[in-house]
């Protein structure tokens, strides 16, 4: 019995203090492992994050490198991104604002960062970008040769490609309290200069065109109150001797998408 009792004792101590052991090692493994994700909230409730969203070739790499840039100029490369871009804008406007570009293309990896930006570390806003069928086709991968497409083909992917994350956005909208907006970037206006007002009415809500009756299912989906929706014309191109449109007018077209991002997230 006192054997037992004894015996008892021991190994009492021994397994509680085991225990206690793995708590207190838990909790530190718990604590390191969270205190990224509380770093990254934290970093997160002080600069906007924003998803850049959009078919592939449609311009979102070279869209957001007009709105980051400072200073100098340096192109992006003309290749389709396969992988997430993450960049920071430091210069005065939209200072710390976090873009995340989504890449249009190569089903895994878009998926995996569309699930990131929508679900895991949903972002504060949503720029989807369109460019009235002129998206530059991308040859498959493994593939040689020019990759063509017809405009309609393009308008078609475009409308696919928005039918995919408008549903993305909605459900994000619908899990979440706090407001979110969204802003359709129809870029390249470069291309079909005297066309933008009715091209920018076929990507508005209310007007009945095929995209537009999307963006009205996502607004009934998300709720008006919820989710603001700007449509805003833009080129990252101009002023070169092919251009349409000069360089200071593509200049302020940026300029305005980036001024509405301020007042978008409260930095104006
Ligand atoms: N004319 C004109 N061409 C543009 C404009 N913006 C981008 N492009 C061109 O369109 C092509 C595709 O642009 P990207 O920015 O790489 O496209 P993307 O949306 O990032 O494509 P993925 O990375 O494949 O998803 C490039 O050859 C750009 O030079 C624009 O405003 N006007
Ligand atoms: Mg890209």
């Amino acid at each position: 019995m006192s054997q037992t009792s004894s015996r008892i004792r021991t190994i009492l101590p021994t397994s509680s203090r085991t225990a206690l052991g793995a708590t207190v090692a838990g909790g530190l493994l718990t604590a390191l492992a969270t205190a990224p994700e509380r770093m990254s909230r934290l970093l997160r409730a002080r600069y906007p994050m924003v998803a850049v969203t959009g078919m592939t070739g449609v311009g979102k790499s070279q869209l957001v490198e007009r709105l980051t840039r400072r200073g100098s100029d340096h192109a992006v490369a003309e290749v389709g991104s396969a992988v997430m871009e993450r960049r920071t804008r430091r210069a005065a406007k939209l200072h710390g604002f976090r873009f995340l570009v989504v890449p249009g293309d190569n089903a895994a990896t878009r998926l995996g960062a569309l699930d990131e930006v929508f679900h895991d570390e949903p972002v504060d806003g949503v720029i989807h970008v369109v460019a009235n069928g002129h998206a530059t086709p991308r040859r498959a991968a493994g593939t040689t040769g020019v990759a063509t497409a017809t405009r309609e083909e393009q308008l078609a992917a475009e409308l696919e490609d928005w039918t995919i994350t408008s549903h993305r956005i909605a459900s994000m909208a619908v899990r979440r309290n706090k407001p979110i907006w969204l802003i359709i970037a129809v870029t390249k206006t470069d291309l079909y200069p005297d066309d933008v007002d009715e091209v920018v009415r076929y990507y508005s809500p209310g007007t009945g065109s095929p995209f537009a009756d999307r963006v009205d299912a996502l607004r009934a989906l998300a709720g008006g109150a919820k989710l603001s929706i700007d449509v805003l014309a833009v080129s990252s191109q101009g002023g070169d001797r092919k251009a349409a449109i000069s360089e200071k007018r593509a200049g302020a077209m940026v300029d305005a998408l980036a001024d509405r991002l301020g007042q978008l997230s409260g930095h104006a």
